[in-house]
């Protein structure tokens, strides 16, 4: 397990951050590097559906308990991870698919969007960009009981639209 935890080492996680394989690492750490960037207390482990499915039973089960506001789980392929997360907790769980070798990732994004009604995973778009924008849609979740964190997403969204701004093009 890895925890990281930029608020204080003893902070409890409230975001959880998994994933199918030491692969997906290079994705899902940009859901890290946003979470880090906010200050939220968060861990990162593998948990993989298909290899270590009693470990992913009790990672949902205790979610809740352990006081987890939110899962991002990022898987590629035949991507089960986020939706059987969902199964097992209510907490809610934010899907990362994880672009696959054959497939370019429109496997994982199937695998995790189209959940049978009633046991819902918030789906992010395929890659590095899902993976940030999942960790965003955290932090926004937080947000919403959490005033200095809530002016902290202002700020950065006001510095992108800054960023926006300045942008230029070559001559034409
Ligand atoms: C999935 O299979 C993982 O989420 C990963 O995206 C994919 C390939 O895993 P490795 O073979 O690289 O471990 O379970």
């Amino acid at each position: 397990m890895t925890t990281h935890n930029p608020a204080s080492p003893a902070a409890k996680p409230v975001v959880g951050v998994v994933m199918g394989s030491s692969s997906d690492w290079e994705t899902m750490q940009h859901a890290v590097q946003i979470l880090t960037e906010f200050g939220i207390a968060h861990e990162a482990r593998v948990v993989s559906a298909h290899r270590m499915p009693d470990e992913l039973f009790a990672y949902a089960e205790q979610a809740s308990g352990r006081g987890l506001q939110a899962i991002i789980a990022g898987a590629g392929g035949a991507a089960h991870l986020p939706g059987m997360l969902a199964a097992k907790t209510t907490v809610p769980v934010l899907g990362v698919p994880v672009a696959s070798k054959h497939l370019q990732g429109v496997d994982s994004l199937h695998s995790i969007v189209q959940m049978p009604k009633g046991v819902p995973v918030a789906t992010f778009a395929i890659g590095n960009a899902g993976a940030a924008n999942a960790a965003l849609f955290a932090v926004a979740m937080l947000a919403l009981h959490d005033k200095t964190l809530l002016e902290k997403l202002q700020a950065f969204r006001t510095a992108q639209t800054a960023a926006a701004h300045a942008m230029t093009l070559p001559p034409q």
